[in-house]
């Protein structure tokens, strides 16, 4: 049966820190199914959210989380095409009203209406947590709820801003913040898209990581002395890249980025550190016919083929998992830059 309480990790102000405590089981409503979290991953998403790094408002108290994966326990009377017992994902975009201009095309992420897990509305970090059934991951039964759960924001982001990045196979992507949550991912769907990999981010221990992962190259950006010209070099014409994953929590690198994209290249700004801005020598950016564009999250069907990358065996990202009550220990490695790969929690202690 669903109990009528729950551990959850709540944000009671900002700045935090999150306080484990049981909170009550919520109620599906129609359109929506409340799913068991097994599992969830945690994005910097979710350390943003706590510290107010954004011009847009939490909900407060909030359970945070927004890469949940579980089982559905119980669902709303209109839900026809999920049952009780299906592996599913809570994922960032909770919800949107499927009705206006983004949503009538598949740009539900652009919806005024939207609802954000673990932002505007309860997340994963808690036992039984609330979506939109529209909007739920569908998980296949074959994948492993522990695994699985970064692909739910850090695999459909990646993977999505790969394919806005109009890079094809055979071409050079430079993924800044490759040892991270979503440059570890990215480096694995890039190689699975047939992409050659610069990877730029701190340290030997990122650096082993991205090239067991599959990286041609690691530039240190701590170390180099001149890190786009060594972007460049990693190229074979010495060129530079053909696109950019930014992903990245400093605004420095987005400056950089703009100066070794290879001309008629694309920049992507994924990551979205607080009060950063993206500036670009009008001149350089006319003359070398450069593409810079943000991109965010995906969409439902991005959600589902970024998953069945995973369930095909081509996403092997390195995660270390930890019990829920230990989120707020998560955070300040995340905090000091110290996390390779993705943590996960186990919402079971
Ligand atoms: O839809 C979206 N656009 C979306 C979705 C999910 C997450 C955006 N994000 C955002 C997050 O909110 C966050 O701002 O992407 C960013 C990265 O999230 P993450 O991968 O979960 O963070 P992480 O695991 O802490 O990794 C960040 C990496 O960046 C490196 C760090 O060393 C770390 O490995 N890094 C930093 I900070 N500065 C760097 C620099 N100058 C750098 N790497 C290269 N150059
Ligand atoms: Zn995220
Ligand atoms: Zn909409």
């Amino acid at each position: 049966g669903i109990p009528s309480e729950q551990w959850a990790q709540v944000v009671e102000k900002l700045g935090g820190p999150v306080s484990y405590k049981k909170i009550a089981v919520q109620k599906p409503g129609p359109d929506e199914v409340l799913i068991n979290i097994k599992y969830s991953g945690v994005c910097h998403t979710d350390l943003h959210a706590m510290m107010g790094d954004w011009p847009l408002p939490t909900k407060l108290p909030l359970v945070g989380g927004h890469e949940g994966a579980g089982v559905v326990v119980a669902k709303g009377e209109l839900v026809k095409d999920l049952e009780i017992g299906d592996h599913a994902g809570v994922k960032w975009l909770n919800g949107s009203c499927l009705a206006c201009f983004f949503c009538m095309q598949a740009d539900e992420p652009l919806c005024p209406q939207a609802l954000l897990s673990g932002y505007t509305v309860d997340g994963s970090f808690q036992q039984y947590a609330i979506a939109k059934a529209a909007h739920v991951a569908r998980i296949p039964k074959e994948c492993n709820l522990e695994a699985v759960a970064p692909v739910l924001c850090a695999g459909i982001t990646v993977y999505k801003g790969l394919k806005e990045s109009g890079a094809r196979p055979g071409q050079y992507v430079a993924i800044v913040g490759a040892g991270g949550g979503l440059g570890s991912m990215a480096i694995q769907y890039a190689r699975a898209m047939g992409l050659l990999v610069i990877a730029i981010d701190q340290g030997e221990e990122k650096e082993h990581s991205c090239k067991t992962l599959g990286a041609a190259a690691y530039v240190d950006f701590m170390k180099s002395p001149d890190l786009v010209q060594e972007v460049k070099d990693a190229t074979s014409d010495g060129l530079g890249p053909h696109a950019v994953l930014l992903l990245a929590v400093q605004e420095k690198p987005f400056q950089q980025a703009t100066e070794y994209i290879r001309s008629r290249g694309t920049v992507i700004c994924i990551g979205m550190p607080a009060k950063a801005y993206i500036k670009a020598p009008v001149f350089d950016t006319v003359t070398r016919m450069v593409t810079i564009k943000g991109s965010y999250v995906g969409n439902r069907q991005d959600t589902q083929e970024a998953l069945d990358f995973f369930r095909r065996g081509l996403i092997k990202v390195p995660y270390k998992t930890v019990g829920l009550s230990q989120l707020q220990d998560v955070f300040q490695l995340m905090h000091d830059g110290r996390i390779v790969g993705r943590y996960v929690v186990d919402t079971s202690r």
